[in-house]
C-alpha cells in the first residue's frame, strides 16, 4: 500500500509537472558591452523561451541563463558565432529536480512538534504553515502570527512575530521567498524561527535583542509562487497575477515597490521575469508589507533574503547615487560577512546592489531605504551557480548557520545603534 502510495505520487510529481529534461544553465561571459547587448537581445525572441537566473550586466557579473532543450543548439550557434565566452553550468536540469523530489518524499510522517520537523529537507507550504502553528503553540510567551493580507489567489500573508512585551518596540524585519523558486531562502527562514525560540533566554546576544526589540520574520512572502513551484514549475519566480491584455502570468515582486518604479532595472514585458506591473504596489504580496511597515511606524533594520550568489547588499539598486549612511551600511556589511565566513569559510561579496550586482529599479530595500529605515540589506544566499537555485537539501542548514551569524552582526548593530 505505501508502495503504491509513494509511486502515484512520483508519477503525479512527473506527470503534473514541467519537465526540464535536456535543459541547460549556460554562464555567458561577454567581454565587452557590446557582447552583453547581443546575449540580452536574445531575451526579447520569446520562441527561445530563456530564462535568465542572473541578469546582464559587466562587468560585474556573468550572466546565467535557462535555456530549454529545444534552444540549446541554437543558442550555443550564436553565442560561437558572436565570438561570445560561455560554459556549462548544469548540464541537465531534470535529474537535479529528481533528487529534490525524492529526498522531500523520503520524508515520511508529518512532524508533531518543531523538535521532530526536518529542517535538512524543502518543505510544501502547508507543512511550513503547520510548522508555524506548531512554534505558536509551543511558545505561546515569545511566537504570534500576524496575518498582513491575503495572496493574491487568496492564500493568508503569514508572519510571525517574536517578541517578548512592550507596546510597538524598535522591530527587525526578515522576509525569505520572495521570490518563489530560491526554495534555501525559505527553508532558512524556517530554521531561523526555530533558533530565535531555541536560543532566547540562553543566547546573551539574542537575549538583550529581544528584551528590547521584537522581530518579524515573513517565511513565505510570495505563498501563490512558492506553491506553483510545488504544484507546476519548480523555477517559477513571480507572483501570480493576471496581466490584463498579456497571456503572461505574473509581476516580479521585487520590482514592484514604489522605489524609481518603471525605470531601468526592471521590464514593461509582462512575459519578463522582471516584469515591474502595472504600478507601483500593485502586487498585494507587496502592498501588505509596505502597509504594515507604515502603520508599524518603528522598524529600524530590514533584511530581505533572496538567492543565489553569495552576496550582501545595500541600495541602491536603482542609481549609482550613494546612501547618505553608505559608509556604516557598507562598514557593517563587512563585519557580516566576516561572520558568515567564520563558520564554513563561504565567501560573500557586498556592496550596493547597483554597483555589485546590477541596475534594479522598484527593488525593496530602495524602498525602505527612502522609507527611513537606515539598516536596509538583502541577501542573495548559496551558492554561487552549481546549482543556482536548486541547492541540495543537504546545504539547507549550513547555509541558514552561516546566514544567522550575518543576521545576529545586523541585528546586534541595529540594537546597540538606535537613530
Ligand atoms: O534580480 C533580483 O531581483 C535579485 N536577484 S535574484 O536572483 N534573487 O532575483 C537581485 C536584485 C538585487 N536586489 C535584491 N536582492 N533586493
Ligand atoms: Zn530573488
Amino acid at each position: 500500500m505505501k508502495g503504491l502510495l509513494i509511486l502515484s505520487a512520483v508519477l503525479l510529481a512527473v506527470f503534473a509537472k514541467e519537465d526540464f529534461s535536456g535543459h541547460q544553465v549556460l554562464r555567458i561571459s561577454p567581454a565587452d558591452e557590446a557582447q552583453v547587448k547581443k546575449v540580452k537581445d536574445l531575451e526579447d525572441l520569446d520562441h527561445l523561451q530563456l530564462d535568465f537566473w542572473r541578469d546582464p550586466s559587466f562587468p560585474s557579473s556573468p550572466i546565467d541563463v535557462r535555456v530549454p532543450f529545444p534552444s540549446v543548439q541554437s543558442v550555443k550557434a550564436f553565442l560561437e558565432l558572436n565570438d561570445i565566452k560561455y560554459s556549462i553550468m548544469i548540464d541537465d536540469l531534470q535529474p537535479l529536480l529528481q533528487s529534490e523530489q525524492q529526498q522531500m518524499l523520503a520524508i515520511q510522517s508529518k512532524a508533531r512538534s518543531t523538535d521532530t520537523f526536518s529542517y535538512d529537507t524543502y518543505h510544501t507550504l502547508e507543512e511550513i504553515y503547520d510548522f508555524m502553528d506548531m512554534l505558536v503553540a509551543e511558545n505561546p510567551n515569545l511566537v504570534s502570527k500576524i496575518e498582513i493580507g491575503k495572496s493574491y489567489e487568496g492564500r493568508p500573508l503569514n508572519v510571525l512575530k517574536f517578541s517578548t512585551g512592550g507596546n510597538n518596540r524598535p522591530a527587525i524585519w526578515i522576509d525569505t521567498g520572495i521570490h518563489s523558486r530560491e526554495w534555501v531562502t525559505q527553508a532558512s527562514g524556517v530554521w531561523f524561527a526555530k533558533k530565535i525560540t531555541e536560543d532566547y533566554g540562553h543566547d546573551e546576544k539574542l537575549t538583550a535583542i529581544l528584551d528590547s526589540m521584537d522581530i518579524f520574520l515573513e517565511i513565505v512572502t510570495n505563498p501563490d509562487g512558492f506553491a506553483y513551484t510545488h504544484s507546476t514549475n519548480r523555477l517559477w519566480r513571480k507572483t501570480r497575477s493576471i496581466t490584463a491584455g498579456s497571456k503572461c502570468i505574473g509581476v516580479d515582486p521585487n520590482r514592484n515597490w514604489d522605489a524609481a518604479f518603471g525605470a531601468p532595472g526592471a521590464s514593461s514585458n509582462p512575459c519578463a521575469e522582471t516584469y515591474h506591473g502595472k504600478f507601483a504596489n500593485s502586487e498585494v504580496e507587496v502592498k501588505s508589507i509596505v502597509d504594515f511597515v507604515k502603520s508599524h511606524g518603528n522598524i529600524k533594520a530590514f533584511i530581505s533574503i533572496h538567492s543565489y550568489s553569495q552576496l550582501l547588499l545595500y541600495p541602491y539598486g536603482y542609481t549609482t547615487a550613494r546612501v547618505a549612511h553608505q559608509q556604516e551600511l557598507d562598514e557593517l556589511a563587512k563585519a557580516a560577512v566576516t561572520n558568515l565566513a567564520s563558520l564554513y569559510g563561504t565567501q560573500y561579496k557586498y556592496g550596493s546592489i547597483i554597483t555589485t550586482i546590477y541596475q534594479a529599479s522598484g527593488n525593496t530595500i530602495d524602498w525602505t531605504y527612502n522609507e527611513g529605515i537606515r539598516y536596509s540589506y538583502t541577501f542573495e544566499l548559496r551558492d554561487t551557480g552549481r546549482y543556482g537555485f536548486l541547492l541540495p537539501a543537504k546545504q539547507i542548514i549550513p547555509t541558514a548557520q552561516e546566514t544567522w551569524l550575518a543576521l545576529m552582526t545586523i541585528m546586534d548593530y541595529t540594537l546597540k545603534h538606535p537613530y
